[in-house]
């Protein structure tokens, strides 16, 4: 298996979130995707890989132009000190170059900050996904990329819940070249910008797992019955669940999933893979096991389409490396 691991990201450290008007420290740390090698370096067969360059057009294929521009010039606007949508004036010794409307038009959230480095972390990220596709285009069965900035909340143009571009949705237009692509998100939070950006589409399936979003981030979004509009009805589908929910209920959901993916026969498998929904996360709310991890692993490998794993959320970074560890064992061993 090739691991796709963007060194840069490191550089997107924001020290603080503003959520319900309080700073909290921010969870999105680059500790996670160190953790997370970390822990994968211990495993036998993995090679691991810098990403390579790609033309920004292929971002381009997901998000406005304006969107993107809009990312660097805040970014370099804003120096070195993270900019929070919530918070105006921007800090001392900033200058707001841009009216804070536009920062409302490009942000559907309230606290994911924008400093001189986002940018180029997102676009690593970015980068991460489509070499991790790359390869997978050139036979490779399955990669996992180590996306950080995660990605599946991004919009067409809108950034949010610590995303800026949507790699997932990235690396399933590159992939959609060579036809169908079904996506599948088992992060604890749901993918609103994944879903938002095919959901007219038929040639690419959206599946999502997630805690019921009545209760949970992003909360407008996640709910049954949004099943995709147009030629795109019937290629949405969503799993919301009880928060709580444990490993038994889960299976029975990622169950069903499976069996819509398969019936979609795509050519290929995207994983918006987060470790959030797994009974320790600070900020998740489902309570599945480290073990139910590697049952995920296998039942998704099971599926025998080539497959690129997408890192998205997961936030306890204690626990985050025996997780990511066990899913990729459960995968390697199916
Ligand atoms: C990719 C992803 O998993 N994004 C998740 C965004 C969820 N944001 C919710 C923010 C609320 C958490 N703040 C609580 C801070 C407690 N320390
Ligand atoms: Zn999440």
């Amino acid at each position: 298996m090739i691991i796709v691991y963007p060194s840069r990201h490191v550089r997107h450290h924001p020290p603080n979130e503003i959520f319900n008007g309080n700073r909290d420290p921010h969870e999105e740390v680059p500790e996670r995707i160190e953790r997370i090698k970390a822990s994968l370096e211990d495993l036998e067969g993995l090679h691991f890989i810098l990403p390579c360059r790609f033309a920004l057009s292929w971002i381009e294929r997901v998000h406005d132009h304006a969107y993107v521009d809009y990312l660097a010039d805040a970014g370099r606007a804003a120096g070195a000190t993270y900019v929070y949508p919530s918070v105006f004036p921007y800090g001392e010794g900033q200058r707001a170059t841009h009216p804070v409307g536009i920062r409302g038009q490009y942000s559907f959230d309230m606290y994911t900050p924008i400093s001189s480095t986002t940018y180029e972390a997102a676009r690593g990220s970015a980068m991460t996904a489509l070499t991790a596709a790359s390869y997978l285009r050139r036979g490779e069965r399955v990669v996992y990329a180590l996306c950080r900035p995660p990605g599946h909340h991004a919009l067409r143009s809108r950034m949010g819940g610590y995303c800026y571009f949507n790699n997932a949705a990235i690396a399933a237009e590159y992939l959609n070249d060579r036809g169908r692509v079904a996506i599948l998100d088992i992060d604890v939070h749901h993918g609103n910008g994944t879903q938002d950006i095919f959901y007219s589409r038929p040639d690419v399936l959206v599946v999502n797992i997630h805690a019921d979003p009545d209760e949970l981030f992003p909360y407008f979004s996640g709910r049954e019955e949004e099943q995709g509009k147009g030629a795109g009805i019937g290629y949405n589908m969503n799993f919301p669940l009880p928060l709580k929910t444990e490993d038994a209920v889960y299976d029975r959901a990622l169950r069903v999933a499976c069996a819509r993916i398969r019936s979609f026969a795509p050519v290929y498998l995207v994983v918006s893979v987060g470790y959030d929904a797994h009974v320790d996360d600070p900020i998740g709310g489902l309570h599945l096991t480290t073990a139910y991890y590697y049952r995920i692993g296998q039942t998704l490998a099971e599926l025998g389409i080539p497959t690129v794993l997408i890192q998205e959320g997961g936030y306890n970074t204690e626990t985050l490396g025996t997780v990511a560890q066990t899913f990729i064992r459960g995968w390697i061993a199916h």
